[in-house]
């Protein structure tokens, strides 16, 4: 990295996104996080409620803010409440477990759905604790993630989720799908970074008007706060 892009997380970022991962338990989460932010395949026992990745896209800083509520929290887990202040939804999923991917489609996504659709009449712009709060539509967007691809060979290969299945299903629910593995360290940046690209594609945008009235359109600013 050059001394441009080190100086640049001198400032804050111009954005920051809070992105939630949900799946089974073993899915991968943890390791997903750890290949992401810290560039490991680690030690998955700790308990880290999350993690923050400093990126820099088209020379802007953009943070994000990751959440991996893996172990406790179970009534905070059954609340909901965690779904109020996001930008970004991750579903993983294990390749090699079936079940886990059935986990995806008939209990985390909906249960998600659930809160959108019991949600929905809340008034949505003004507090950044609404979740998609400063996304068009405030909606969040979605990333699937099938991981542990390096578990997958020709022996266990009909007993693995199928890949068509799974993008199909990501299709339906309009989020982004990717195969990965943390500990090979295949498509987990990718994933994310299409995440985030697509995040600052849907950020909304105000007019502004200069000095000589005439109107520009800038990303609307939010979740610009004090997390370090
Ligand atoms: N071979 C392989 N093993 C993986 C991969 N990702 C995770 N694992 C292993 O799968 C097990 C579960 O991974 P975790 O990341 O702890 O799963 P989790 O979803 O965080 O699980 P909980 O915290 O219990 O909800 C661990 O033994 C990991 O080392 C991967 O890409 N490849
Ligand atoms: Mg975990």
């Amino acid at each position: 990295m050059n001394n441009k892009n080190n100086s640049i997380y001198l400032e804050k970022p111009k954005y920051l996104y809070t992105i939630l991962m949900r799946g089974d338990n073993g899915a991968g989460k943890t390791q997903v996080l750890n290949r992401y932010v810290d560039g490991d395949f680690g030690d998955t026992s700790g308990y880290v409620d999350f993690k923050v990745k400093n990126l820099i896209i088209n020379e802007e800083y953009i943070k994000l803010r990751i959440w991996d509520l893996s172990i406790g929290c179970e009534s905070f887990r059954r609340s909901q409440a965690y779904f109020r202040n996001i930008h970004g939804i991750v579903f993983i999923y294990d390749i090699i477990n079936i079940e886990s991917f059935t986990s995806i489609k008939q209990h985390w996504y909906e249960h998600y759905k659930k809160f959108r659709l019991d949600n929905k009449d809340v008034p949505s712009s003004k507090s950044s604790l609404n979740p998609g709060y400063g996304l068009k539509n405030n909606i969040p967007q979605i990333l699937v993630i099938g991981t542990k691809s390096d578990l997958r060979n020709k022996d266990n290969y009909k007993k693995c989720v199928d890949t068509d299945q799974a993008r199909e299903f990501a299709n339906s629910i309009n989020a982004l799908f990717y195969e990965t593995s943390s500990k090979d360290n295949i498509n987990v940046n990718s994933s994310f970074l299409d995440l985030t690209t697509q995040l600052i594609n849907c950020t909304e945008t105000i007019e502004v008007s200069n000095n000589n009235d005439q109107k520009t359109q800038q990303k609307k600013p939010f979740s610009i706060c004090s997390i370090n």
